[in-house]
């Protein structure tokens, strides 16, 4: 299930997922659920509207949630702050004991380019990864040619959703 605020760019990452093509004439504010599968193994992943007064329809969806994703937009101090005062929040008033993983993403990394300074950078990003326990901080661009680090972030789903999650280990494979 994916977490943000407003604008962050949840719907335009499922679609350019999915559809393997960023939306860019126009981007619904909810994108249906999307079953992705492999071998045996079906996921199914669920958009949400940000915004605060949906909270009881997110609260609903919870219920089967095997992986949250909770992501901000990385030129969006706003959206990075209420990380940790809203949406960490939120799972936690479902999930008290922290049992279920989630992954911190920023998103619109290509936009560090021409925003520069105003962004937040890698390392707070992952600094508030660490502070909350996140499985995994990922940086992605669902807009920039490659997609950079877009399916990255749907394997690393996958494996958490079926229990294949190797956490990682002090040495690197090459
Ligand atoms: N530059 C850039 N813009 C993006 C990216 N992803 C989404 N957007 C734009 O951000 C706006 C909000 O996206 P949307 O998916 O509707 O956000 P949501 O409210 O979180 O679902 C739209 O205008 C998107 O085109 C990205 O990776 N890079
Ligand atoms: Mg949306």
């Amino acid at each position: 299930m994916f977490l943000g605020d407003g604008t962050v760019g949840k719907s335009a990452l499922l679609l350019t997922y999915t559809q393997q093509q960023f939306p860019e004439a126009y981007t619904p504010t909810l994108v249906p659920g999307e079953i992705i599968a492999e071998g045996k193994n079906r996921l199914l992943l669920t958009d949400t509207p940000g915004q605060k007064e949906y909270k009881r329809l997110r609260m609903l969806s919870f219920k089967n949630t095997t992986v949250f994703v909770l992501l901000f937009a990385i030129d969006n101090k706003m959206s990075f702050d209420n990380v940790e005062d809203d949406w960490f929040k939120e799972i936690r008033e479902h999930d008290p004991e922290g049992k279920i993983p989630f992954v911190l993403v920023g998103t619109k990394k290509d936009v560090r380019e021409s925003a520069g300074e105003a962004c937040i950078s890698a390392k707070d990003g992952q600094a508030l990864a660490t502070k909350l326990g996140a499985v995994e901080y990922i940086e992605l661009s669902a807009k920039s040619a490659d997609r950079d680090g877009v399916s990255g972030l749907f394997t690393l789903v996958f494996n958490l959703a079926t229990g294949n999650y190797k956490k990682k280990g002090k040495c690197t494979i090459l």
